[in-house]
Order: C-alpha cells, then structure tokens, then sequence
C-alpha cells in the first residue's frame, strides 16, 4: 500500500470515528429525554455537559489529527512545514490562562453566593471569617503562580536561535519561598487551632448553663432525647438495650425518668445549646450547616458540641425571602446506603413557644418501657427459683 492510500484510509477510519462517536451518543441524549420523571433535572444536565465535553474532546482530536496530516502530506511532497507549534502552544497556553482566570472568576460569583448562606450560630461568624481570609490568601497565590506559571511558557518558548539559561540554584529566592509560605501556613493553622479551641472547649460553668440535648445516630435515623426539668440526661448502658428501651438507657439512674422524647430538635434562640452525640453502629456525623456545627457520632464514644442559635426559623426564613425555610440536621459521613436520607428538621423558636412544645413531647420511661423492664425482672426473679432448686 503507497503512502499516499495508508494517508486515505486514516483519514477515512477518523471520519468513521466520529460518526460511531455521535450515533453512540444521540440514543443516550435520546433516552435522557424520555428518561422517567425519578432522573432529577440535576442527573440530566450532569449527562449533558459529560457528552458536551466528550464531542469537545472529540474536536480537539479531530483538529489535532487534521494538522498532523497536513504535516505529514508536505513531508511527502518535501515541503517545509509552515506551522510553528513553539508558537502555537505558546499562544493557546495564554488562552488557557485567561480562560482560566475567567473561569475562577465566573466560579467565585456564581457558585460562591450558592455556598456562603448567612451564619444562624453566634460561633459560625468566627467560622466564616476564618473561611474568608483562608479563602483570600489562596485565591491570591493561585492566581499569581498560574500567571508566573503560564507565563513563562508563553514568554519563553523553545528556540533554535535562543540558549536556555542553565540557572540551578538562589539561596536568596530559596530563602523566600520558603519563609514566606511558612509564616503564612502557621498564621492559618494558629489561626484555626485557636477558633476551634475557642468553640469547643466550653467551661464547664457554662456548659452546665446550656439546655442539655441527646442525639443518637443509627442507621439511617437520629433519635433525640431532651433532659426535662434537671436538664440532665439519665446514663446509657448498651447492655441495657431492648426492644422497648432502644437506646439502653439505665433507668437506676433517677436522671433519666423525666427525659423526653421527640421527633425533631426544637431549641430556644439566644440561649446556648449543649448536644451531646452518640452512634449505635457505624460511625455518623452530626452536621447542621446553618449553625456551622458539625462534629462525629462515634459508636462508644459520646462527642459534643456546644452553641447559641441567633435567629428562630420566622426571622431566618424573611432574611432568606424564603417561607418555607428550614433549618436541617443532616448526617455528613457517607455511613450506608440510607446515608442520604438521614436528616431532621430544626426549628428555633422564642423561649416560650419551646417551653409549650417541650410540655406536649412524651417521656421515655412510658408505660410499655415500665411493663417490659417488670417483665424482666419477674423473668429474672424466676430464674434464680429455678437455680435454687
Ligand atoms: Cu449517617
């Protein structure tokens, strides 16, 4: 086969490609049209711009292959090429870095509002400002080492005129990227290490000042406890966990004959909140974004996190122009296949309206808990009659 019928046939098998290509891909574009309404709109646009960004990939292919073959066709005819790819890379590597740049830009308006919602915890101030100057510094180091980055190569391209400098060492330069970076570094770890200090580690004055509140993860639900009138909650012991009583509570404990029970967390505004968490398999995460809480249930070992909410959920939702605003607690590590749907409503309210809705909420030493432990210990009582004789 001459070269010339070889050049042919590429070009025809790069031509079938690309149909192959977009008949492969019109039945998926197809199907994602009729797809069932359970695809949510999100799924079709991921789908979307994943092909959009196949057949881009295909293009830049097709380009590619395009020069190459001009390349190779005045070879052939003992042409010199006329392309300077020195220059050309130079050139898109300058359209890179502005599309870039644009693009983070672009991010930074558009997805940035998206993730920075207004703090709803005295504390999370603390947090987002902490974010904020994290934020700052980065961005500014991202984008001048991407110029210097970009920048070189579009100002110093390969050159059969030019030499390449052979600059191997400056301790002077050395010195400052090393410095400089350190103290930065150390600034936003300090930084960090105090704020954390500072939300976590309450006085135990203060802590005994908070309304005391119970969650316990499992798969795939919270289960809350509020402590009633000694605001204590009563102690755990697994070994004491039965169907009645599921999250083995030790009702020798007196503090755990008034604990309530409740289907979602209610706590008072401007009064500060102490949640002391557990897990009764796997390991979850206690995470309420709006209050900048977010802390592991690790089974066996109680974690807490102590806060003060700052606006009930009305105030919230005519802040947010949002009427049917809520605040969430959501479990933040991936702890099965239920994981998704792990949250709780929260809802703040005036000090009185929790006072109301706490009177109304059941206690959990009720009356099937009472009849079962009975049961147990007549079962128990039986037992040692029997072991007796
Ligand atoms: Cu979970």
């Amino acid at each position: 086969m001459g070269l010339r019928n070889f050049l042919k046939l590429r070009a025809n098998l790069l031509t079938g490609l690309i149909v192959l290509a977009l008949c492969a891909t019109s039945p998926v574009l197809a199907q994602s049209e009729l797809a069932p309404a359970v695809y949510s709109a999100a799924y079709k646009t991921a789908a979307y711009y994943s092909l959009l960004f196949i057949l881009f990939c295909v293009f830049i292919v097709v380009i590619g292959k395009v020069f190459k073959l001009h390349d190779l066709n005045s070879e052939l005819q003992g042409k010199k090429s006329k392309a300077n790819w020195n220059k050309i890379n130079g050139a898109l590597f300058g359209v890179f870095l502005i599309a870039g740049l644009f693009g983070t830009y672009w991010s930074y308006s558009v997805h940035g509002v998206m993730s920075h919602s207004v703090s709803a915890s005295v504390h999370g101030d603390d947090i987002d400002s902490m974010f904020n100057v994290t934020l700052i510094i980065t961005t500014i180091v991202f984008v001048l080492t991407h110029i210097a980055l970009f920048g070189f190569a579009i100002k110093y391209p390969n050159s059969k005129k030019k030499k390449a400098y052979f600059y191997p060492h400056n301790n002077t330069l050395e010195r400052w990227w090393t410095i400089v970076p350190a103290i930065v570094l150390t600034y936003l770890v300090v930084l960090g290490f105090f704020t954390w200090k500072g939300i976590t580690e309450v006085p135990e004055d203060e802590q005994k000042k908070a309304l005391s509140i119970e969650v316990t993860g499992q798969q795939y639900n919270w289960t809350i406890r509020y402590s009633g009138a000694d605001n204590k909650v009563g102690a755990r012991n697994y070994k004491k966990t039965t169907a009645a009583n599921g999250l083995g509570i030790d009702f020798s404990d007196n503090a755990s004959w008034d604990d309530k029970m409740a289907d979602e967390i209610v706590i008072p505004v401007n009064q500060p909140v102490r949640f002391t968490i557990n897990a009764k398999d796997v390991l979850h995460s206690f995470y309420m974004p709006a209050f900048r809480v977010q802390v592991n249930a690790v089974p066996g070992m109680p974690t807490h996190f102590q806060f003060t909410p700052k606006y009930t959920t009305e105030e919230m939702r005519t802040m947010e122009n949002d009427p049917k605003y809520n605040y969430l607690l959501l479990c933040a590590k991936i702890c099965g296949s239920g994981h998704w749907n792990m949250q709780k409503n929260v809802r703040v309210v005036s000090a009185a309206e929790y006072q109301d809705w706490l009177a109304q909420q059941q206690l959990y030493y009720n009356d099937d808990v009472k009849m079962e432990l009975q049961m147990a210990q007549k079962s128990v009582v039986g037992d040692n009659k029997l072991a007796l004789k």
